[in-house]
């Protein structure tokens, strides 16, 4: 039978990732996307201008709150793999934008597992979860699948209705659906408003002359971040089991928001200082002493997840899963990425600054 595959949220950085994965594999990958005013396809243009594009590879207009939509296309595409990545997938904007949040993120997921159970329901469903569910359960850190959920967030919460809406087509249709519950995975495709993203884009552009300083929120939070083209592998791998399930992908390394801003910093020769705590918090160029970094409270949210940390042991043992980009991997790999883009160096002269 031919591996056909339903991607919602393609244009995302996860989406790209797991369309080149799959097309790797020789799946026919169907990506759903929403109209823009403006182009938002970036992530994958590239595979836009490959031999793949209406060949192999196919995109939908749809929006997920959209139902009828949903339900006509997976008709007519007759997926054999659903990975619903779509979402607003931004926790501090989640508090400005609560409800619509709620429909994109929680109730769009019980629009598309329907759309599957009346279509006969009998291919696999994969459910992109989060750590954001555990939120301030810190006990039982690193967390596992049996972790309680404490959502701490708009997001979280609607996460949290996604995950049980999962769960429960599985016990009662009997559907082959997984909830992967992913801590924070990063890449040079990371949205420019999540945390590390925005930290490697503003050194690139301080060290280019175009940006004064880099001014962050908390930065006591801390997060297990790994590389998302490990974790794409990791989806993949919870829909090739017996019996469906929901698994943990993690590296069981922490490092706070500090941290990962010194090692990006470290990245391009640059030692931080810092001073002061809380709002009052700056970090400066300990050989120049020029100011890079402070605190504004415009970047604090409502309520705050202070501690992610997750247990892959799972996945490890039931998938055969295994990162392969550590911490230091992975700011290396997003500094180097946006110091070529942003501050227009080769990779030789990057090379050159590193030594
Ligand atoms: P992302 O880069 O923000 O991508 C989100 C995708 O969802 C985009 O393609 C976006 O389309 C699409 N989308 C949003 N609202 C939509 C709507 N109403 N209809 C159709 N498409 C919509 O997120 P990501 O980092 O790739 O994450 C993928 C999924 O994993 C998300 O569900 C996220 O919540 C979850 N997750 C992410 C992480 C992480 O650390 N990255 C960890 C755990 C779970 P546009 O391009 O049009 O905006
Ligand atoms: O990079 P972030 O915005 O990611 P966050 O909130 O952990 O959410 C991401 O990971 C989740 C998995 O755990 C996903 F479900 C979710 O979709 C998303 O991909 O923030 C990380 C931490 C937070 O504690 C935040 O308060 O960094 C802190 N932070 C400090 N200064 C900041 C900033 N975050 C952002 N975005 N911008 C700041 O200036």
């Amino acid at each position: 039978m031919k591996n056909v595959a339903l991607i919602t949220g393609i244009t995302g950085q996860d989406g790209s990732y797991l369309t080149e994965f799959l097309l790797a594999k020789g799946y026919d990958v169907h990506g759903l996307v929403r109209r823009h005013s403006t182009l938002n396809t970036e992530r994958i243009e590239h595979i836009i201008r490959s031999d793949y594009h209406k060949v192999k590879f196919f995109l939908h207009f749809a929006d997920v709150t959209d139902s009828s939509n949903l339900m006509r296309l997976v008709a007519d595409i007759r997926p054999t793999e659903v990975y619903n990545l779509a979402a607003q997938s931004h926790v501090g904007i989640s508090f400005e934008v609560p409800e619509y949040t709620a429909e994109a993120t929680g109730v769009s997921t019980l629009k598309l597992l329907e759309a599957v159970r009346v279509n006969g329901g009998n291919c696999r469903f994969y459910q992109a979860s989060t750590s954001e569910l555990y939120g301030g359960f810190e006990e039982t850190a690193p967390q596992h699948e049996k972790t309680p959920f404490y959502p701490k967030s708009p997001y979280g919460a609607a996460k949290v209705y996604s995950y049980w809406v999962t769960v429960n087509y599985r016990e009662s249709y009997d559907m082959y659906a997984c909830n992967g519950i992913l801590f924070n995975h990063e890449s040079p495709r990371r949205g420019e408003n999540f945390v590390t993203r925005k930290i490697t884009i503003a050194i690139a552009k301080m060290l280019a002359g175009t940006q004064e300083k880099l001014s962050l929120g908390n930065m006591n939070a801390m997060r297990d971040w790994g590389f998302a083209g490990d974790y794409v592998e990791g989806m993949w791998l919870m829909l090739r089991q017996d019996k469906a399930d929901d698994y943990v992908l993690a590296t069981n390394e922490g490092h706070t928001v500090r941290e990962f801003t010194e090692a990006a910093f470290a990245e391009v020769g640059i030692k931080i200082r810092w001073e002061g705590e809380g709002l009052l918090e700056k970090g400066y160029d300990q050989e120049s002493g020029k100011l890079l970094v402070d605190v504004n409270p415009e970047f604090y949210r409502p309520a705050e997840v202070e501690y992610l940390l997750g247990n892959p042991a799972k996945a490890e043992k039931e998938l055969g899963w295994k990162r392969t980009v550590d911490f230091k991997g992975l700011v290396a790999m997003m500094m180097e990425a946006d110091m070529l883009a942003i501050a227009g160096i080769t990779p030789t002269e990057y090379k050159e600054r590193k030594k």
